[in-house]
């Protein structure tokens, strides 16, 4: 079966291989890691209980907390010497979140990231521009070792100096550019700064941007400034990295499941929800040696459909990450992701889609201010203009996401840029309680 095929296996033969790959996996975990066995034993199930697939949610949770609960090494289900690579997550309070990757670890890892590059038919013909970090940040290599299986030219330029970046992009005649989708804007705005054509200069047809939630509206500024066609990576460290799902050419975000079965569960409660109900994203990892992960929870809101696409690939998709269940805000009991209000902003004339939502407290409410840069255009019009724009911005965002929001226009470059993934949020809540 070729790596493609894979992605268009006859359901039935699916379903056997995830069971099969499942029940080994369970077995492994509870006989090998003193966690599982006894999370298992707690919740009183044991690995020949998992008789089906439906059988999964009779499994408990996995958390972030678990892993730095047995930081470093703690989950892993190989001895070291069996361990190739380690990867960690940057965690921004207390220890990172530490993975790891036996031999065929890595192989399952490198197939799916071929499996997410030939989303867009990369191939030894591609000069694949890899502009995610690298690091302990699974992105850079993930892509790096994806590219490199499919005989692409990988050009390993990592995070930063964005001038140098777009001078190797024309110079080496990048086909491919892969990385988050702020800094594929940020790459688009600086070119046209220093007088590229973005269109006629450089040879791009597709790009591969994730590890951030982007709203449509900025996926579609991202495609359209760089005329490439907008492939949507999705993954985390503590799966496998990114290969977890990637998009087809209907913006389908395809899981690719004979590797990590999805569920989706009601964040309060746990139960699993039905398909096509908004939830947390929960992923069970099926061939992962060194760290399996049972049930783990993403934090990750998204809803997982079942009907076919119309690219013919047979394993599920879902839809593109809201935002994380951490990053949601409740504004005037009214819930909002930062990717909504993304998403009105990049609807609106004479704004760009750099943003930041700043969060304060006033009394018990939240109180939000949306930061956003004008348009070097407006600049030039009268202070009539801009006032017009300001109350058109806080109109459409009552209207669509019911929230008060005051907006701040600033002026363009003003806001931090990032080189990797964007920090959307400001909170003042903590300072000022
Ligand atoms: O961000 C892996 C990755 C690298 C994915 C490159 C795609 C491309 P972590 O640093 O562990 O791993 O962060 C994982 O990033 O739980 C999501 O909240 C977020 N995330 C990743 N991809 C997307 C996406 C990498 N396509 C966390 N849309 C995840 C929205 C995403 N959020």
């Amino acid at each position: 079966m070729s790596l493609k095929e894979k992605d268009f296996m006859p359901k039935e033969e699916l379903r056997a291989l995830q069971l099969k790959r499942l029940q080994e996996t369970v077995e492994r975990a509870y006989h090998l890691v003193p966690f599982y066995r006894k999370k298992f034993d707690e919740a009183g199930v044991k690995p020949s209980d998992i008789r089906s697939l439906e059988d999964l949610k009779k499994l408990p949770f996995t958390t972030k907390q678990d892993l730095r609960n047995h930081y470093p090494f703690g989950l892993f289900a190989v001895p070291m010497d069996r361990v190739v690579r380690i990867h960690s997550s940057s965690g921004t309070t207390g220890k990172p979140t530490v993975v790891g990757y036996t031999r065929h670890d890595m192989a399952v890892w490198t197939e799916v990231m071929a499996r997410t590059l030939l989303m867009a038919d990369v191939s030894e013909k591609d000069i694949v521009h890899n502009a995610y970090g690298y690091g302990l940040f699974t992105g850079g290599l993930g892509f790096h070792y994806g590219a490199e299986a499919l005989g692409a030219a990988v050009v390993p330029a990592s995070g930063g100096f964005t001038k140098r970046q777009l001078m190797l992009m024309k110079d080496f005649g990048a086909t491919i550019l892969c990385c988050t989708p702020s800094f594929a804007l940020h790459l688009a705005e600086v070119a046209k700064e220093e007088g590229y054509d973005l269109k006629k200069d450089f040879k791009l047809r597709a790009g591969f941007f994730g590890a951030e939630p982007a709203s449509p509206g900025l996926r579609k500024a991202v495609a359209e400034s760089w005329g490439i066609q907008y492939v949507e990576a999705y993954g985390l460290s503590e799966i496998i990295g990114p290969g977890v799902a990637a998009s087809c050419e209907y913006g389908s975000l395809h899981v690719f499941e004979d590797h990590f079965i999805p569920e989706v569960i009601d964040p309060e409660t746990g139960e699993v929800l039905p398909d096509g109900e908004e939830g947390e994203l929960v992923i069970t990892t099926l061939t992962k040696q060194a760290l399996p992960m049972i049930r783990y929870r993403t934090k990750d809101i998204t809803v997982i459909h079942r009907e076919p696409c119309k690219c013919g690939r047979t394993i599920v998709w879902i839809e593109s990450i809201k935002g994380r269940a951490d990053d949601m805000l409740i504004v005037n009991g009214v819930n909002v992701f930062p990717s909504q209000v993304e998403h009105v902003i990049t609807k609106v004339e004479g704004v760009t889609p750099n943003y930041v939502i700043v969060v304060d407290k006033k009394g018990v409410l939240d109180k939000l201010e949306v930061w956003v840069e004008v348009d070097e255009k407006m600049l030039t019009d009268g202070v009539g203009t801009l006032e017009r724009l300001q109350k058109k911005l806080e109109e459409e965002l009552l209207n669509h996401l019911y929230i008060n929001a005051k907006v701040k226009l600033v002026e363009p470059k003003t806001l931090e840029r990032s080189m990797g993934k964007a920090k959307r949020i400001v909170d003042r809540r903590e300072l000022s309680s």
